[in-house]
């Protein structure tokens, strides 16, 4: 006891460093994304997503008999929240990883934090160019976009072989949508169309008269839209209201039942490229678990922000459980920062299969994924339900 207290007073005083500490039990996943605000239409589809490959994960054991405990923090909308919810779970909740955040522009300013304490980061939304490079303990789930938002312009051409004039409009305020933009305007030039017309907005506009009144005039077959939330709905229903009757092609700011009330009956017909598919279970025992899971749970089928969110706890928990198998060592075991790191590389091997197919992290930290999809939106005659409906290739 005399030991133990002359032992604590060195540390205390700074005389002996303290012993990092190890991993708690449960084991702390944190998940920092936007439970409020307006990205919260996505952000509630990745906690839903989170929540049922916890309780799976859990329920088939956790990590060889160590339950697994998500530690949710709100992020809001923006990057101060981002980068708030990223310090309390590195510091106060001392989590193993952080799922998140939601958006590329919140990955942009928060992941340099989690890079610099080494901190592994599974991004299950971000698909901006450059997400990886952040750094060596950055990571995603989520396909780029260079490899998603060209699907759906090559499916509208399929669709109207007559489309020649584009107009390409984004929001020059997000790091996602500018990124994508520069994706769907060199797919147009790849696929021979003609770019008539370049459309910038802020995310927060409401009011796209401007815009929508330029695209009019400039006689259009084709509409292509990269932003976030309420912005891209409401720009799909402006155009619709002010009269424009051609193809829609909506980015991943529109990939979510959560905008069908933003637009209403007027979502209809707009084509979205997919990373995943509830429908596509007949390959995938994985996704067919997962679907009737979250069905069970919430009474809808879920969409891609949700498969994202599982597949990223998914990868998490198979990583632990290797980290387990290589090591010899229970996972509690481990002090914390040892943990990280052997978590960080354990992630980085593959491939496995997820609900959205088969993927693998690569050592660079980008996604390699074979599977993408194009949906049509098909709207109920409420006007505020839908779905997405796959378009076969
Ligand atoms: C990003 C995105 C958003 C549309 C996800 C919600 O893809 O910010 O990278």
């Amino acid at each position: 006891m005399k030991r133990l207290a002359t032992a604590l007073l060195l540390v205390l005083c700074g005389i002996v460093p303290a012993r990092a500490q190890t991993v708690a039990d449960p084991i702390p996943i944190g998940i920092a994304v936007a439970q409020t605000s307006n990205i919260a239409l996505f952000g509630q589809e990745q906690v839903n997503g989170a929540k049922v490959a916890e309780a799976r994960i859990n329920a088939a054991g956790g990590i060889n008999g160590t339950k697994i405990a998500l530690a949710f923090q709100d992020t809001g909308g923006d990057e101060a929240g981002a980068v708030n919810a990223f310090q309390n779970l590195i510091n106060r909740d001392k989590v193993v990883a952080i799922i998140g955040p939601t958006l590329s522009q919140q990955a942009f300013a928060a992941d340099p934090l989690a890079n610099q304490a080494k901190v592994p980061v599974i991004a299950p939304s971000n698909t901006a160019k450059g997400i990886p490079q952040i750094g060596p303990f950055v990571s995603r789930v989520s396909a780029p976009m260079t490899q998603v938002a060209p699907h759906s312009l090559k499916q509208a051409l399929r669709q109207n072989p007559g489309i020649k004039r584009v107009a390409v409009l984004y929001a020059q305020n997000d790091a996602f949508s500018a990124s994508e933009t520069e994706v769907f305007q060199q797919a147009v030039k790849d696929l021979g169309l003609e770019t008539v017309t370049v459309q910038k907005f802020q995310t927060t506009d409401t009011d796209f008269t401007t815009q929508v009144t330029t695209v009019l005039g400039a006689n259009v077959d084709l509409v292509v839209i990269s932003g976030l939330a309420a912005d891209s709905g409401n720009l799909v229903k402006q155009l619709r209201q002010l009269g424009y009757k051609g193809q829609i092609v909506g980015g991943n700011g529109l990939n979510s039942p959560n905008m069908f009330p933003v637009c209403g009956a007027l979502c209809a017909d707009t084509l979205v490229a997919q990373a995943y598919s509830p429908a596509a279970v007949e390959h995938n025992p994985v996704n067919k678990a997962f679907v009737a899971a979250f069905e069970q749970a919430y009474k809808k089928a879920p969409a891609q922000f949700s498969a994202q969110a599982y597949a990223a706890v998914q990868v998490v928990a198979e990583a632990l459980a290797k980290v387990e198998r290589d090591s010899g060592k229970k996972i509690t075991s481990f002090e914390l920062p040892q943990l990280r790191e052997a978590l960080n590389a354990a992630l980085r091997t593959g491939p496995t299969l997820t609900p959205v197919g088969e993927i693998a992290i690569l050592p660079s930290g980008e996604i390699d994924q074979k599977d993408f999809y194009v949906s049509k939106i098909v709207m109920q005659p409420d006007g505020t339900t839908g779905a997405f409906v796959l378009v076969t290739e």
